[in-house]
């Protein structure tokens, strides 16, 4: 079918991962090995501030990072609240592939990390996170903000030809949140929600908000009751909506696919955009959004 392969990520930086698990896929063929690499461009990319260890602290000045991985036979892996670690959605996937559990937190995930000989990095922010938390410290308010760089988690869902999905999710999560702080990123279900037999859902905002509402699970369970991506994605904003006060202060958005390659997003606010990658055929569109 003309709709398989297909590599779907959140926002800009969506572009050059999607390049990456492209390139992964065609190489190997294996789509989980695609939404690994694919997402650790965004970990590695020193000018977002919004995934990886060069991302914005937390309100004490700490970078902690929350990753997923989830393939469509319902393995998954995850890590949250992790410290000095570059990767984080490689050590997920260690999570899933080599641990009997799916979620390793905060000391216990780093320790994990260094036990598996992954590099430990100095715990020191970019100069980028650096300046922006000393200008946050002069007033120290903690609000969400819609749409800038605080909300730029990377999820990337995938499909290969032969109809097996995957997908990841890593972030360093709400800028300035409070120490201990974790999101939806990492949440099976929440974050990101992958089953073979439907299709697969990720989320992106704020990730209270899309906690609340199971988001990235909602989806796929509408899609397995007959729902489009489409339809899916503006049924979960729909929810989120209901469920959460200050909606105007309050930017998610959804990304879904079905297993025939069909797809479709929704935000809460305009703004959020996702990209597409088939075959070297790289886009990037603006979703609709409900306000
Ligand atoms: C979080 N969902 O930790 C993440 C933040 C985010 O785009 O998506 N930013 O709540």
């Amino acid at each position: 079918e003309a709709q398989k392969p297909l590599i779907l990520s959140t926002w800009n930086h969506g572009m050059a991962a999607n390049d990456k698990a492209w390139e992964v896929l065609e190489s190997t063929g294996n789509i989980v090995d695609a939404v690994e690499q694919g997402v650790k461009v965004t970990e590695s990319d020193l000018s977002n501030l919004s995934v990886g260890l060069q991302g914005l602290p937390d309100r004490e000045g700490i970078v902690t990072l929350d990753a997923s991985i989830m393939k469509g036979d319902g393995s998954c892996g995850s890590v949250c609240f992790v410290r000095q670690v570059k990767h984080p959605i490689t050590l997920a996937r260690k999570v899933m592939e080599d641990t009997p559990h799916v979620m390793l937190a905060g000391e216990g995930a780093r320790q994990f990390a260094i036990q598996e000989g992954f590099p430990i990095e100095k715990e020191e922010l970019s100069p980028k996170a650096a300046k922006a938390y000393e200008n946050w410290k002069v007033k120290s308010e903690y609000k969400p903000i819609i749409n800038i760089e605080n909300h730029d988690t990377i999820g990337m869902i995938g499909i290969d030809e032969n109809g097996n999905m995957a997908g990841s999710c890593t972030t360093s999560g709400l800028s300035y949140k409070m120490h201990g702080r974790v999101g939806d990123s990492p949440i099976i279900g929440a974050g990101l929600y992958v089953d073979n037999e439907v299709g697969a859902a990720t989320a992106t905002g704020l990730g209270e908000s899309i906690i609340k509402i199971c988001g990235s699970f909602l989806i796929v369970e509408l899609m397995r009751q007959g729902w489009s991506p489409q339809e899916a994605c503006e049924e979960a904003v729909k929810r989120l909506i209901s469920k959460n006060k200050g909606i105007e202060n309050i930017q998610a958005g959804f990304l879904a696919l079905n297993k025939d390659g069909e797809y479709g997003a929704y935000a809460v606010h305009p703004g959020f955009n996702f990209a597409r990658h088939q075959r070297g055929d790289q886009s990037l569109i603006d979703s609709k959004s409900k306000f």
